[in-house]
């Protein structure tokens, strides 16, 4: 069912600096909501679809989607994502949050703020520490869940206005945490401006967000999805966060999420070499120039036939095949490159909130991951790609039993 111009806007202007000289250059047609997953009662029902095109801002290096759904029906009612189910994101997290109190020597007189906060899942090791901590998340079922294990939430969304009544509350942040939300805000100004007047003057914003760089080099084109308005390079985040009085100071890489950014962002200019170097080498590469994207598209199809290819040749030798991640980014893999129920007969994933529905777009069942050994399918997909060791670890019984798993990215491959 093509959407209600009432639940989208095409933008024709930079999400960041508003020109008007983008430039299309991967069209990934019209898809369903990937976090949408469908309940049984409304399997068969059209689903929402809105269309998928990636643009380049010529003036500004931003890389972002065309489409603007509206953050209502993205976040609000039954997102199913629970950040606390990834053990390996929660030590992730733990260890972000204990370096912080240390480098920064935050204590009981401190406030942390998270944007985005979800189920508590980072937040929690600050009040753990007795260091006064806020979620803001507009998602009220993990906002409730994070509340559930003591740490104070408000289910809101986080703009330039609601920073303004935190301000008038005297509320003012050493640290912001915002991680995986910068992407996902549609006013990208307005929510940069909401950080820098909810900071204190001395206080840091540290930001992660999936990059450009790894998303290109290693053809993650399965992390576009609605949810992600933005994808950023260094080059494109040194002049939104400049445009508010926000410095680009540090910068680290992790490997999260397929390869991601640290930003420490601050009201004082104290640029390091980490910065530089990140914005030399994007240079070197060309992640600000056009030209670096135009052949991307060519290696999104390759891998979409090459990964149709391998899996109808196993369903000719009479294999079954199953998928491991009701992932956001498994929905935009699945429906852009037409795995179905043909294909894959069921998906397997951790977080409860998910069982009993089914994937968007393609009507695949999500079950408990006890299906793999109580059903040994022959093969299955790792749609939750970036989590493959974590996964294939714990799929040891699986795997003892002569099962094999698909790894998607960079290219199709039995491991
Ligand atoms: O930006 C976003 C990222 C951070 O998270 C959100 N907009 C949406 C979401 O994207 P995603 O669903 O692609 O994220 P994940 O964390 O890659 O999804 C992994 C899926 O796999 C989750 O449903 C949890 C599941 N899982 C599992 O079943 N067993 C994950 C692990 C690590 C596991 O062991």
């Amino acid at each position: 069912m093509t959407h209600d111009f009432k639940l989208s806007v095409a933008e024709h202007r930079c999400r960041s600096c508003g020109s008007e000289n983008l430039e299309n250059f991967l069209d990934l047609g019209d898809t369903p909501l990937a976090d949408r997953l469908v309940p049984e009662e409304r399997r068969g029902e059209p689903e929402l679809t809105f269309p998928l095109k990636v643009a380049f801002c010529k003036d500004c290096a931003l890389v972002q989607i065309t489409e603007t759904v509206s953050p209502e029906i993205l976040f609000a009612d039954a997102y199913p994502y629970y950040s606390s189910f990834s053990p390996a994101l929660l030590e992730h997290s733990r260890k972000n949050a204990l370096g912080l109190i240390e480098s920064r020597r935050l204590g009981p007189e401190s406030l942390v703020v998270e944007l985005a906060s979800n189920d508590g899942y980072l937040l929690k090791n600050y009040v753990e520490a007795g260091i006064p901590a806020l979620g803001i998340d507009p998602a009220d079922g993990p906002a409730a869940a994070a509340e559930k294990i003591g740490v104070p939430t408000r289910c809101a969304f986080f703009t330039y206005d609601y920073a303004l009544g935190l301000r008038e509350e005297g509320i003012r942040a050493d640290v912001i945490h915002g991680n995986n939300v910068l992407a996902h805000v549609a006013d990208t100004n307005g929510f940069v401006a909401a950080i820098r007047l909810l900071l204190k003057d001395d206080g840091v914003a540290v930001i992660e967000a999936p990059y450009l760089a790894p998303l290109t080099e290693h053809c993650e084109f399965d992390t576009i999805y609605h949810e992600h308005l933005c994808y950023f390079s260094g080059v494109a985040l040194d002049k939104l966060f400049r445009r508010h009085g926000l410095y680009l100071n540090r910068v680290e890489h992790l490997a999260i999420h397929g390869g991601s950014l640290r930003l420490y962002v601050e009201p004082v200019e104290n640029v390091e070499a980490s910065v530089k170097d990140l914005l030399a080498a994007e240079t070197a590469q060309g992640l600000d120039g056009i030209d670096y994207f135009r052949g991307f598209s060519a290696k999104v199809d390759a891998l979409k036939r090459d990964l149709v290819a391998l899996l109808k040749d196993l369903k000719a030798q009479g294999k079954s095949i199953a998928a491991y991640g009701a992932a956001a980014k498994g929905a935009t893999m699945i429906n852009t490159a037409g795995v179905g129920r043909e294909l894959v007969d069921f998906v397997v994933d951790r977080n409860v909130h998910k069982h009993g529905k089914y994937m968007p777009g393609q009507d695949i069942p999500i079950l408990p991951v006890e299906a793999l050994v109580e059903r040994r399918p022959d093969y299955v997909l790792v749609l939750a790609w970036n989590f493959a060791d974590e996964i294939l670890a714990q799929q040891a019984e699986y795997r003892a039993g002569g099962g094999r798993f698909i790894l998607p990215v960079p290219t199709p491959r039995i491991v």
